[in-house]
């Protein structure tokens, strides 16, 4: 552990980019060596023209990942990679990029290239033009590119999900995501929160909305989750998140008090 950094925070500073980016974008990834350089490169195609960083969160990877990324430094210069010293999941990951993450408003999406960078600059557009209200606009997958039984248990799990915690997401699973910096980090952390971004924003008293995105097969790598596992999870998660909006409390707003305006000849 490095004394002059917060424990979950990168050790040195990161390099100045000239001026606050608008939107950072974070890809949490686990031994995709076979898709960050095509994935990068995409990302950076799509927010050409932004003031932009990316930021690739390596879940300490076994493979080349980590190699590859940093020799993509020299290529690409909005580009940050930040290494977990240990593996702490896709959601520890994600966190990670956004307690980095520099711009007020951040992409999250998965570092496989399943999901595709040329939506999410119409999805950071329509955040950027919300009222402050509005936390998350998830992607919504049209069309899922995954196997048969992995869109099943997709399914059964978002069904039970949308029932019990009424959180308005068709596809709660979908990587890609548009939020608030501040919103994400004011909700509670905990492993596997990424499937439950929508209600939690909910429960925090933000809005939600949702955009049809693209879906594209896994052209390399593996999932790293099974149906089982993933159902599982889910579900224990659910209880918990269950539990938290039980706990939920709603002040109904806030407000700050001003100074009277001085009365006149004062
Ligand atoms: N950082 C990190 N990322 C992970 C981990 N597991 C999965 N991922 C990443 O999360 C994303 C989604 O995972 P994936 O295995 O593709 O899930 P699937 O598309 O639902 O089968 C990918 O970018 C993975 O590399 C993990 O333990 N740590
Ligand atoms: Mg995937």
């Amino acid at each position: 552990m490095n004394a002059d950094s917060a424990p979950f925070a990168p050790a040195s500073p990161p390099e100045r980019l000239p001026g606050r980016p608008d939107v950072s974008i974070v890809a949490p990834v686990f031994d995709e060596e076979g898709a960050v350089d095509t994935l990068a490169r995409e990302i950076a195609a799509a927010f050409a023209g932004w003031r932009h960083e990316i930021i690739f969160v390596d879940d300490a990877s076994g493979d080349g990942t980590g190699a590859r990324l940093a020799a993509l430094k020299a290529e690409l210069p909005a580009l940050r990679v930040l290494t977990h010293r240990r593996n702490a999941g896709q959601s520890r990951a994600i966190r990670t990029g956004v307690l980095a993450a520099r711009a007020p408003i951040v992409v999250m999406l998965d570092g496989d290239g399943q999901n595709d960078p040329a939506d999410a600059p119409r999805l950071a557009r329509a955040l950027q033009a919300a009222p402050p209200g509005l936390g998350l606009i998830g992607g919504e997958r049209r069309v899922r590119r995954d196997s048969a039984a992995k869109r099943w248990a997709s399914s059964l799990a978002n069904g039970v999900r949308r029932r019990l915690l009424d959180d308005r997401a068709a596809d709660t699973g979908c990587g890609l995501k548009v939020f608030r910096r501040d919103a994400f980090l004011a909700l509670p952390y905990f492993d596997h929160l990424h499937r439950y971004l929508p209600a939690l924003m909910i429960r925090e008293g933000y809005d939600v909305a949702f955009e049809p995105v693209n879906h594209r097969p896994r052209h390399s790598g593996r999932s790293k989750y099974t149906n089982l596992q993933r159902l599982g999870v889910a579900l224990f998660d659910l209880a918990g998140v269950l539990w938290l909006n039980a706990r939920a409390r709603d002040p109904g707003g806030v407000d700050e008090a001003t100074l009277p305006a001085p009365s006149e000849g004062a």
